[in-house]
């Protein structure tokens, strides 16, 4: 086994390969640019070497710093993580050269992967499902016309090199297929320097299925799959494990033609083999990721193995000592990635400081993979995830009610975040029965999100906890024993209620309703936690004067209680109607405004871009988030900007 490893990555997936060596008794060194020199993977490593600038291109990604870091070091295997190296074969091959051991697939596998019309023509080879379509490399427009024929409309453009959406199209008639074949073959090209191009049938509405593989040098095993399909502009947003919609059979055939598909490329390590499936349950392959994957945990979840350790293991030689039959399937495990986004602007990154920073606990069935904690700074120079939410349970709706509790009590403040967006995704009726598909986001959540109002029972659920954190900040530790008449006002609705009880336990009155509550809360505090009725819950409490605001589930709510005579007079008082944002490009950060790309009465199409911004050196492009007309320019090109500060206004 390895004295020493070096972890090429930041974050939470530097920080997970770290607990999994101190687990194995093996030593780390944590690499770090000049933005991470104060994050958690430095401290949690046994070493760190300082690998330059903030810029990826300048240390996360130079082959060079790294293998000079596990040189001075004196590491002997490099556990890649996932993006940045972790999928390069020049990388594996500089590491061989170095005499150092890179912790996943041979470089030969690697490279076979990473050509799309190779892979496919690899994986048909193989014996494996592929979509039917011609592969193969395409001249020009005329023959992807004829052979756009062929296959039979719709049909789908894509670059060999592609990934991520870049340089796809669907074509659903001739003319677009001609104009959609140029389209994605300059794409390619400016994007991946690679314009070979190739087509086949469009699979309507999919879902996307992969299938986690664990090979060594003898066996290859199929650690059953995940579901995917719940993604935003191809970034995933959930996951699970297993999949809802797979019977026995599908994923007995699906398991063994992605062992087949890792077999003919001799595949060592962790990989993936991602499907697409139709609503009749055909399965296709797209494409193999040779590396870890973000939402590994979901299968570590139901197998109870640890894929890291496994990666270790087997590059160190080790052989796998269970087989196929000994891969043990138990329960229901779901993942959520919780991003600095903000789901009310279009998903737009929001960079800053977590001022306030607490995973969620005392829930169970619960593993947080992260890699901040209360004070860390959520740069523009990576990706914004903040950390990875995982529940675990004995079936499905074990397993949401406990994310959606999770998501409650993860405590997140200073810049904006998706929990109340994911919490409404696993609660949506739809996600609940099962009904995936690529599209859920897009069907479900056409105008992004801006919070959930609370059902009925839910409604009464939030008035009992504004009534009881209201007179627990009335009356701190001394709450009269007598009944007490309050209205709560939850966002400007009077919920007129009695409250009576202790601090711990109390009966709300309201009107056609009553609720017993018990829990704690404490002024100050920013979760409450407790039962109304037989259900328990949490809710986020933010002081907000001259109230207070709840979260739970989705739902957010300004609440105010006060007493009877005081509600009288607040509502004869005129409402002060905030001005209306969603009509204004607001700069996300303070920085300077570089450029214009519209002018006024324009119009705009949703993702168009509208500004570029420049803050710590790096130029941020702002774009539509929605169909619109400018109506008004509010800053100039060379401006300061505040944050928040408006750029357009739009009708
Ligand atoms: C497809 C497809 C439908 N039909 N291929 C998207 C990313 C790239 N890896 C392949 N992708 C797709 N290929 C055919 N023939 C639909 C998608 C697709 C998709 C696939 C998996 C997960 C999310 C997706 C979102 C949009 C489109």
């Amino acid at each position: 086994m390895f004295k020493k490893i070096l972890i090429a990555n930041r974050g939470e997936i530097a920080v997970r390969v770290i607990q999994s060596c101190r687990r194995l008794g093996i030593a780390t060194v944590a690499v770090y640019s000049e933005a991470d020199r104060d994050s958690l993977h430095v401290e949690l490593a046994d070493e760190a070497v300082a690998i330059g600038p903030a810029a990826s291109s300048e240390s996360y990604l130079s082959i060079e710093k790294i293998v000079a870091a596990a040189k001075a070091t004196g590491a002997e295997a490099i556990h890649p993580g996932f993006g940045f190296l972790s999928e390069k074969a020049a990388f594996v091959e500089a590491l061989e050269k170095a005499g150092l051991v890179f912790i996943g697939p041979p470089a030969a596998a690697i490279a076979a992967m990473g050509d799309k019309i190779e892979s496919k023509k690899l994986a048909a080879a193989a014996g494996v499902s592929t979509v039917p379509g011609y592969i193969g490399e395409i001249a020009d427009a005329a023959e992807a016309v004829k052979i756009a024929g062929e296959i039979g409309y719709p049909v789908m453009i894509k670059a060999s090199a592609g990934g991520g959406g870049k340089g796809m199209r669907i074509a659903r008639s001739e003319a677009e297929v001609a104009e959609g074949f140029r389209a994605a073959r300059s794409e390619a090209k400016s994007s991946f320097g690679d314009e070979r191009i190739f087509i086949e049938k469009y699979v309507e509405e999919p879902r996307h299925i992969e299938i986690q593989v664990l090979a060594d040098a003898e066996r290859c095993l199929y650690l059953w799959e995940r579901e995917c399909s719940i993604q935003r502009r191809h970034q995933k947003v959930v996951e699970e494990a297993p999949s809802p919609f797979l019977d026995e059979a599908t994923r007995k055939a699906m398991g063994e033609q992605a062992v087949a598909l890792a077999r003919a490329v001799d595949y060592r390590s962790a990989g993936t083999v991602e499907f697409i499936v139709d609503r009749e349950r055909n399965f296709y392959f797209l494409e193999m990721n040779t590396r870890l994957q973000v939402e590994h945990p979901v299968t570590e979840m139901i197998t109870g193995l640890d894929l890291v350790e496994w990666m270790i293991r087997i590059a160190a030689g080790e052989t796998l000592p269970f087989g196929q039959h000994q891969v043990k399937r138990d329960g229901w495990a779901i993942e959520t990635r919780v991003y600095a986004e903000d789901p009310a602007r279009g998903f737009l990154p929001s960079i800053g400081r977590l001022v306030q920073y607490a995973e969620p606990r005392l829930v169970e069935g619960v593993r947080v993979d992260s890699g901040v904690r209360a004070g860390a700074e959520i740069s523009m120079f990576y990706d914004p995830m903040i950390a990875k939410l995982v529940t675990h349970g004995p079936d499905r709706e074990t397993a949401i009610q406990r994310m959606r509790t999770a998501l409650d009590a993860f405590h997140i403040r200073g810049i904006r975040h998706n929990i109340g967006f994911l919490s409404a995704v696993v609660g949506h009726p739809r996600f609940r029965e099962g009904r995936l598909s690529t599209n859920f986001i897009a069907e479900e959540f056409p105008d992004g999100f801006s919070g959930v109002a609370p059902g009925p029972d839910d409604l009464h659920r939030l008035v009992a906890v504004a009534a009881f954190v209201g007179w627990r900040r009335e009356f701190r530790a001394s709450p009269p024993a007598a009944p007490v008449e309050r209205v709560v006002f939850l966002d400007r609705v009077p919920h007129p209620v009695t409250i009576e009880g202790t601090t711990v336990d109390v009966v709300v009155r309201g009107q056609g309703f009553e609720r017993e509550l018990r829990g704690t809360w404490e002024p100050g505090a920013p979760l409450f936690r407790g039962a109304v009725g037989s259900r328990s819950l949490v809710v986020q409490v933010d002081a907000e004067e001259p109230g207070f605001r709840l979260s739970f589930e989705g739902a957010e709510l300004l609440a105010l209680v006060v007493a009877p005579p005081v509600a009288a007079l607040l509502e004869l008082m005129p409402v002060k109607q905030p001005p209306d944002l969603s009509k204004f490009l607001l700069s996300p950060m303070p920085g300077l405004l570089v450029s214009l790309a519209v002018e006024q009465g324009q119009e705009v199409k949703a993702g168009e871009e509208l500004a570029v911004v420049e803050a710590m050196k790096m130029e941020n492009v702002l774009r539509a988030t929605a169909d619109g007309r400018v109506s008004a320019i509010k800053a100039s090109p060379g401006d300061s900007l505040a944050v928040d500060q408006a750029i357009l206004e739009f009708e």
